[in-house]
Order: structure tokens, then C-alpha cells, then sequence
């Protein structure tokens, strides 16, 4: 019973969920669930309905589990990790719930005494997306692996109303809708009603007699927990994904201004306590709604932390020598990116505040408790704080940081003199505009943190040898990298089953599935003729699959034998996909440049883009547009459209890209260098601002068709300009698509006629697989578990 009184675990033993290996039990069970969990009209047992009394069935095998796991650790009270994260992208979990507890047969089997695919009711659950992007979907797949590995480890994160919007496009471009995930109800939530803490904003310090401080007033909302089980793969652990909501209490509601008819007056508190969960912050590095993104920031720190702290209390109590100092042994603390620092002065201010101790010893827990992850060293992502706006929703916290700045200032002009002429980068504080004085975050993790690390070897490098260089010489072993991975779970055997069980029967063993560099195995059969054939015809499969789901989702046809070349990701300028658009342009210039017999020799290729662009960033949005433009022209040319199809992606998200992915045969990573975690070097942009760089003739060809009209009248003058001149952002091409056009297109004709060799591509394609076993999310987290939170599974027995 997570939250509390375990002690009750024990007398109350939930009746068993149904056998997990008897179809006709589980068929009941669905049944039960749908007679007794109703949601719908007893009537009905359509898809929908099928898929949530499906889902509330497979719920019990996870809550039994998950009972069983917190139990098991609150009795071995092992340290334990709590990963606070303002993103989870989810996507759908059925899948993934009967894959990971090894029930998919049979409960395939049970649906069909409906008369039901399993495979249709998986595609009725809405994709579970509180997040952006990368980040947000890396947090998911640490979870798994968490779980898998047997792992002490909690996430924390925020239950949004409305997750990331959904993309719809239309003759304007890309359109917004909220995405309604909870519109019926998530079957897959448990709401804590015992769990709930109080979280203030605004209000005043006050000074105690004793010279204590306290903080009191402003407005009091409550943090109610709702626990989303997240099951390990061929383990009996499942740990808990804890999403907070903030409620008003019936006290906060004004019933003699209701009953006086001022509705709206009445009930203010909670109108703003749901402004707080309403909304994920669409950015992937931006401006928008600053005062509740702070407000959603702290919330989800301070009521995360006193769950820990009651946890370590309440198992404290059983252990006789349970002191403060023991809590960095029991709680590691997982910043995933500054998003959620609050949760430092939090700490502190609990520690002092509620529990009394002195500023050394709650700064010793502090700093050994937390630990921090950077994920981009984007100076637009830094995150930065207006001091004048956190002292008015946070005067405590604003006090205990600027005593953190004062400290860190002292111990470096004590213990660091050589360092002194750097302070003013290093400090947290930053008042050099006595107007916009803020709180630079970065700085404030890397001050209280024990560890700091980067997510691909590159990157922690430029993290070590320029973004923080002169903590490295104060700190010189504070600084770790973890590179980053994917769950080979869901993003391998559940999503591309066909190429699972090659694997699985090539090595001779289906344990890769949680040891990915058995992988390796594949490498002595790379030229075996049989291999060849059959990862052909499962890729063929996969590419089958995706094309079914591009004209279902786009109306256009596109060929399962052409080059699936694909990039995915968020739409930034950074990420390039203008790069990747103009390369089309290019290509389909060419193509009508053409004699039909030259056009025989050409590989054929579908183009696809996927990805959503921040409601208000309008260059992204354009790149959208363009895309989508250049598809409808290109695609409905009979000259070329055998050769070249460019199909812009809708609503690109967890559950597309699970189509996505087993169907592509390029994957395109073409960030600007130096930008991005994965693949970074240092600056370039000198040579231009020097007026050395001369733009390929190519590069100019490229935009000249688009200038010419051939996409249609839509205004792309200031996209191309962005890449010109002395605009667009800050600099002309600051992302230097130009510079890398040549070498860009030179590369794709190496593609073409890689992929014109079909025994050499399929070896490569064999090689690639047989090598990525080190991107396995379990190892990115066994190291963390090794090498920053210090914890060790424990299987439930
Ligand atoms: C990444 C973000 C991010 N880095 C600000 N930073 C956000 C920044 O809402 N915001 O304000 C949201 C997200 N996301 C990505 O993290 C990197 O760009 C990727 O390169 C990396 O692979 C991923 C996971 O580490």
C-alpha cells in the first residue's frame, strides 16, 4: 500500500487477479469488469469498452504487483531513487503491461471470446503524452528500466489535464488541439486519496522568537497523488510512476458568496488550482506562461519531497538508529534538468524550517541527496528565474538561495582564490541588469548537487570542457556522463515483433530482450544468405505497416519497396529539418532535370518528416507549412512521383512512432553541431560573419524553386531569409544550413547507392543492430545506479 501503514498490507489480501496462463479466467475477469467497474451503458461492448474492461483486468495483475514490491521495500528499507521529472511521455500501455508480465497470449486469446483482436483494442487507448520531446520520453523509458532492474525507484511528475496538443494539419499549416487523454478516464491510474500534501505560493516570512524562520500566508493548495504502476519485464517489481493534481478544499470554497450568486468569486482558489495541472509547457526551450511554469515547478517539488520525507519518517520509526544524517543513505534525489531546482531550497527549507536543523547540516543532506542532469547547453534552455518574480511567489526559497549564492561566493574567494575572477559567471545570482535580476538555475544545480552529468559522451565533455569548465577545477570530480537509451522492450520487441523473433531465433535466445548486448551474436551470421532474406522480409513487413498507416493518416500511397528515409523529433530550427526539406527540393529539381532514361538509374525514396512546432514559433511552424507544400506538389507529379514522395507526418507522437521506427531505413539526426546532446562540436559561424562563407550553387537552386512559386504563393520569404543575410536569428543562417548543404547532399547520393547494393545495405543494417546494444536504457540506469544514487535491486521474491 504505497503512500503509508503497511501494516494493513497484511491483513487485507486482495482477492488474486485471474490466472494468468487461463484464458477463460481472464475472459471472466473482463467480463467481471465490465459488469462491475461500469464506465459505459450495460449494453454496449464495442471496441472501447472491450479495451478499458481489458485494461482494468490486466490493471489487477499490476496492482498485485505492485502491492508486493511496497511492501517488499518498505520492510528491506533499501535507499531509494525518486527521478523528478516535469515530462513523462508515456504513449499507450497495454502493449507494454501484458508484454513486460508476459501475458500477451493469453490475454490475446480472451479478447477473441469476444470476438476481438487484441491488436484493435490497443489501438482505442489515447497516448498518455506529458511531455515534449526526447527528454520527457528518455524519463519513460527509465522508468522500465527501473523496474526491470529491479531498482528501488520512484518517478515524480505532474498529472496534466492536457497533455502535448495534437497536430492537425490544414491548408494553413499545423493546427493545435488539446489533447484530451483523460476525456473517458485512464484505466491505468490509481487515485491516492490517502496521499495528499499541502503546497504554498506567495505569503511572507516570518521571524520566531527562537530566531527561527517560518513561512506563512499567501494561498495553500493540496498535491493529491494518483500512482501509475509501472511494471518490469520478466520481474515481479512494479514501481510507481506518482503524478501530483492540485484541488482546493471544500474551506477555500466561498459557500455565502455562492449562495449570494458571485459563482465565479466563490470558488477562486479552485479555478487557480486547476490552471496548475491544466497544461504540460509546450516548449522545448522557450518563453511562454513563466509565473505557472514556476508555480508547476515547485509543486511538484514540494509535494514530492514531503512524500519522501514522510516515507523516511515513517520507516525511521521502525529503525532504532534513525537519525537526519542518514537520509542521504536512504533518498537520492534525480533533477531531470534544472526544471524541477526547486526541489534544493525545498529541501533546505524543509529540513530548517519544519524540522529544525541548522543551515550545515540540512546543506550536508541537501548536497549529498541531489544530484543533476543537463540535457542541452542551449543558451535558450538554460533556465533562467526573475529573482523579483520568485521572491513573490517563493520569499522563503529566494532567502535560502541567496544564502546559497552568498556561501559558494565565500568558499570559492576561501578555498579558491585562482578562481575569484570567474565568480560572476559561476554565482547563482545574476544582478548585472539591475532591472531583470535573475536566478540562473544551472548554476544553482551545479552548486548543490553531489553529481552533475551530461547524456552522451560529446556532450558531457562540452559540459566539462566549456558550459561548466570552472566548476570542473573547483570540483573536479563532480562530473560524470551517462549516455543516454531506449528500452529495447517497447521500442524492439513490442513494436517490431518480426524482427524480434529473427533475432531471438539467429541467437538462439530471447534473453537479449533485458541483456541487449547479446546482440553482438548477430554479427557472425552478417553475410549468411538466409539471415539476408529474412531481415529483408521483415522489414518489408514493417514498411508495409507504415505505408498502410501514411495513407490512412495522409491519403497519399507510398512504396514499400522505395528508400523509407525519416526524420522524427520536435520541430526546432536547430534540429534542421529545413535542411533535410531543401535536400527534397533539390532532389526533385533534379528529377525533372531528367531524361526518363537517367531517371531509371535513381533510387527511389520516400521522404517522411514528422514532428510538432510550438504553437508560437512561427519559423517552425513555416517549416511545417513548406513540408506539407512541397508533399503536395511533388507527390502529385506523374514525372517524378515514382521516384520521390515527401509525406509530411501528422501528430507525430509515441504510439506513430512505434510504426515509424520498425519501418525506417535511414533515420535522420542532422542537428545543427554543437547543439544537441547526441552528436556536438564547437562553433563554425566565424568564416560567415567574416564574409568568407560562399553558398554552394546547389543550396541557392533550392531555394530559388521554392522563391519561384513552384510550392504555391504561402509567403516562405522570411524562412529563406533566415538563411541568408544578417536576419533571421540573430546572425544569417545561425544554424548554418547552408554551410552543411553540399556536404548534405553529397552524402544522400552515398545513401543512394549504399542502398542500391542490397547485400551490402542489409549487412550494414545486420552490423548497426548487432552494435547498438549499448543504448539500452538498463545499462544507461545500471550506471546511475552504480555510479550517482549509490542503490541496489532488490527483486520482489
Ligand atoms: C532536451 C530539453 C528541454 N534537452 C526545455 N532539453 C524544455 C528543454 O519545456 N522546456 O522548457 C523541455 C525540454 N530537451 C533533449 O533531451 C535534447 O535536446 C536531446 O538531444 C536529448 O536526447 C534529450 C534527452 O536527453
Amino acid at each position: 500500500m504505497p503512500g503509508s501503514n503497511c501494516a494493513a498490507a497484511d491483513k487485507v489480501k486482495p482477492a488474486a487477479s485471474p490466472a494468468a496462463d487461463k484464458p477463460a479466467e481472464i475472459a471472466g475477469n473482463i467480463s467481471y469488469h465490465a459488469q462491475y467497474s461500469p464506465h459505459f451503458s450495460p449494453l454496449a461492448f464495442g471496441p472501447e469498452e472491450a479495451f478499458y474492461a481489458t485494461a482494468e483486468s490486466v490493471r489487477d495483475h499490476l496492482i498485485e504487483r505492485w502491492n508486493d514490491t511496497y511492501v517488499h521495500f518498505h520492510k528491506t528499507d533499501p535507499k531509494q531513487t525518486y527521478y523528478l521529472s516535469m515530462e513523462y511521455l508515456q504513449g499507450r500501455a497495454l502493449t507494454n503491461a501484458v508484454g513486460n508480465l508476459g501475458i500477451t497470449g493469453a490475454y490475446a486469446e480472451a479478447v477473441k471470446k469476444f470476438g476481438y483482436e487484441l491488436e484493435a483494442l490497443v489501438g482505442q487507448e489515447k497516448d498518455a503524452a506529458l511531455g515534449n520531446g526526447g527528454l520527457g520520453r528518455l524519463a519513460s523509458c527509465f522508468l522500465d528500466s527501473m523496474a526491470t532492474l529491479n531498482l528501488p525507484a520512484w518517478g515524480y511528475g505532474l498529472r496534466y489535464r492536457y497533455g502535448l496538443f495534437k497536430q492537425r494539419i490544414t491548408k494553413e499549416g499545423q493546427e493545435e488541439i488539446a489533447e484530451d487523454w483523460l476525456d473517458k478516464f485512464s484505466p491505468w491510474e490509481i487515485p491516492r486519496h490517502d496521499v495528499v500534501f499541502p503546497v504554498r505560493f506567495f505569503g511572507h516570512v516570518e521571524i520566531l522568537p527562537d530566531g527561527s524562520r517560518k513561512w506563512v500566508g499567501g494561498e495553500v493548495l493540496k498535491a493529491l497523488a494518483y500512482d501509475v504502476p509501472i511494471p518490469g519485464y520478466k520481474t515481479k517489481n512494479a514501481i510507481s510512476l506518482r503524478l501530483w493534481e492540485a484541488k482546493a478544499t471544500a474551506e477555500d470554497f466561498n459557500l455565502f458568496q455562492f449562495n449570494d450568486g458571485q459563482y465565479e468569486s466563490s470558488a477562486q482558489l479552485h479555478a487557480r488550482a486547476e490552471q496548475i495541472c491544466a497544461v504540460l509547457y509546450p516548449g522545448d526551450a522557450t518563453e511562454e506562461g513563466k509565473l505557472l511554469r514556476l508555480k508547476q515547478q515547485f509543486f511538484l517539488c514540494s509535494a514530492s519531497l514531503q512524500d519522501m520525507i514522510a516515507r523516511f519518517k515513517e520507516r525511521k520509526a521502525d529503525r532504532v538508529s534513525g537519525k537526519w544524517s542518514e537520509f542521504p543513505s536512504k533518498v537520492a534525489v534525480q533533477l531531470n534538468d534544472t526544471h524541477p531546482t526547486l526541489a534544493i531550497p525545498e529541501l533546505m527549507r524543509l529540513l530548517m524550517d519544519e524540522e529544525g536543523l541548522g543551515w550545515d547540516e540540512a546543506w550536508d543532506i541537501t548536497y549529498r541527496t541531489v544530484s543533476y542532469t543537463n540535457h542541452t547547453v542551449l543558451p535558450e534552455a538554460l533556465e533562467k528565474w526573475s529573482q523579483i518574480v520568485m521572491r513573490k511567489l517563493l520569499p522563503r526559497h529566494m532567502e535560502i538561495i541567496e544564502e546559497i549564492d552568498k556561501r559558494f561566493r565565500e568558499m570559492v574567494i576561501s578555498k579558491h582564490k585562482e578562481m575569484e575572477g570567474k565568480i560572476d559567471s559561476m554565482k547563482v545570482l545574476d544582478g548585472s541588469n539591475p532591472q531583470k535580476p535573475v536566478v540562473r538555475m544551472a548554476n544553482l544545480c551545479v552548486v548543490s548537487s553531489h553529481t552533475v552529468n551530461g547524456v552522451a559522451e560529446l556532450h558531457s565533455n562540452i559540459l566539462k570542457q566549456e558550459l561548466f569548465a570552472d566548476y570542473v577545477s573547483i570540483w573536479p570530480n563532480k562530473f560524470q556522463n551517462k549516455t543516454n537509451g531506449i528500452t529495447p522492450r517497447r521500442w524492439l520487441k513490442f513494436c517490431n515483433p518480426e524482427l524480434s523473433e529473427i533475432i531471438t531465433k539467429w541467437i538462439k535466445t530471447d534473453q537479449w530482450t533485458s541483456d541487449l548486448d547479446l546482440l553482438t551474436g548477430l554479427r557472425k551470421f552478417a553475410d549468411d544468405e538466409k539471415l539476408h532474406a529474412e531481415w529483408a522480409a521483415a522489414k518489408l513487413a514493417c514498411k508495409k505497416r507504415l505505408a498502410k498507416h501514411v495513407l490512412d493518416a495522409t491519403g497519399v500511397t507510398i512504396d514499400p519497396t522505395s528508400l523509407f528515409d525519416i526524420q522524427i523529433k520536435r520541430i526546432h530550427e536547430y534540429k534542421r529539418q529545413l535542411l533535410n526539406i531543401l535536400g527534397a527540393v533539390y532532389r526533385y529539381k533534379k528529377l525533372k532535370e531528367m531524361s526518363a532514361e537517367e531517371k531509371q538509374k535513381v533510387t527511389p525514396r520516400t521522404v517522411m518528416i514528422g514532428g510538432k512546432a510550438f504553437a508560437t514559433y512561427t519559423n517552425a511552424k513555416r517549416i511545417v507549412k513548406l513540408v506539407n507544400d512541397v508533399g503536395a506538389v511533388v507527390n502529385n507529379d506523374p514525372e517524378v512521383n515514382k521516384y520521390l514522395k515527401v509525406v509530411f507526418i501528422p501528430n507525430y507522437n509515441v504510439s506513430v512512432a512505434e510504426v515509424l521506427i520498425p519501418g525506417s531505413e535511414l533515420s535522420q539526426h542532422i542537428s545543427t553541431a554543437g547543439m544537441e546532446a547526441s552528436g556536438t562540436i564547437a562553433g563554425l559561424r566565424k568564416d560567415r560573419e567574416n564574409g568568407l562563407f560562399k553558398p554552394d550553387p546547389r543550396f541557392e537552386e533550392a531555394k530559388q524553386l521554392i522563391r519561384s512559386g513552384a510550392f504555391g504563393s504561402y509567403n516562405y520569404e522570411p524562412l529563406l531569409d533566415s538563411l541568408e543575410g544578417n536576419s533571421g536569428f540573430g546572425r544569417g543562417d545561425y544554424f548554418l544550413v547552408g554551410y552543411d548543404f553540399p556536404g548534405y547532399i553529397d552524402a544522400q547520393d552515398r545513401v543512394d547507392a549504399a542502398y542500391k547494393d542490397k547485400k551490402k545495405w542489409i549487412k550494414m543494417s545486420i552490423l548497426n543492430t548487432a552494435g547498438s546494444g549499448k543504448f539500452s536504457s538498463d545499462r544507461t540506469i545500471a550506471q546511475y545506479a552504480k555510479e550517482i544514487w549509490d542503490i541496489k535491486p532488490s527483486p520482489v521474491a
